[in-house]
């Protein structure tokens, strides 16, 4: 008794959910039509508008970054003890950032009695047991007083980890 009120009950809402389905979905199609036309040209619209703001955004974070900061590996490309590049000149303020590549614990420590004068070596400096210790880990630095400036990796120093900054 119980099956057969339960199958009565399901055959015609069935039913009636097949022929709303199938009108709503004509409906659906139409609609999805009509609106395909005037989305295409939307989202024409926009993607392009989006390749030219991507493109605006590139090409100033790449005029940013090359303006404003300059990249010295730790480590070499063989797992070298070196600063690439060793030697480099920049111009005041621009940021020095330093990454960890290679055969690290590396860090980097301005030599106090190799910098310019009035400039605190131990302000710019990582401390001797900071250590920049996973890959890709970096120590940003700006200088704004001109001239030369030696630096070294601590744990390194020995092996002729070191290397000279000219800020001009
Ligand atoms: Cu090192």
């Amino acid at each position: 008794m119980a099956s057969v009120t339960s199958s009565a009950v399901v055959i015609p809402s069935f039913t009636g959910l097949k022929t709303t389905g199938a009108t709503a979905s004509r409906v659906n199609t139409t609609l999805v039509k009509s609106l395909n036309t005037t989305s295409k040209i939307s989202v024409k619209a926009s993607l392009k508008d989006a390749t030219i703001a991507s493109v605006a955004f590139a090409a100033s974070a790449l005029l940013a970054s090359n303006a404003l900061a300059v990249e010295v590996l730790l480590g070499d490309e063989d797992g070298g003890l070196n600063f690439v590049p060793s030697t480099l000149t920049v111009p005041a303020g621009e940021k020095i950032v330093f990454k960890n590549f290679k055969a690290f614990p590396h860090n980097v420590v301005f030599d106090e009695d190799d910098v310019p004068a009035g400039v605190d070596a131990s302000k710019i400096s990582m401390s001797d047991e900071n250590l920049l210790n996973g890959p890709g880990e970096t120590y940003t630095v700006t200088l704004t007083e001109k001239g030369t400036y030696s630096f070294y990796c601590s744990p390194h120093q020995g092996a002729g980890m070191v290397g000279k900054i000219t800020v001009t």
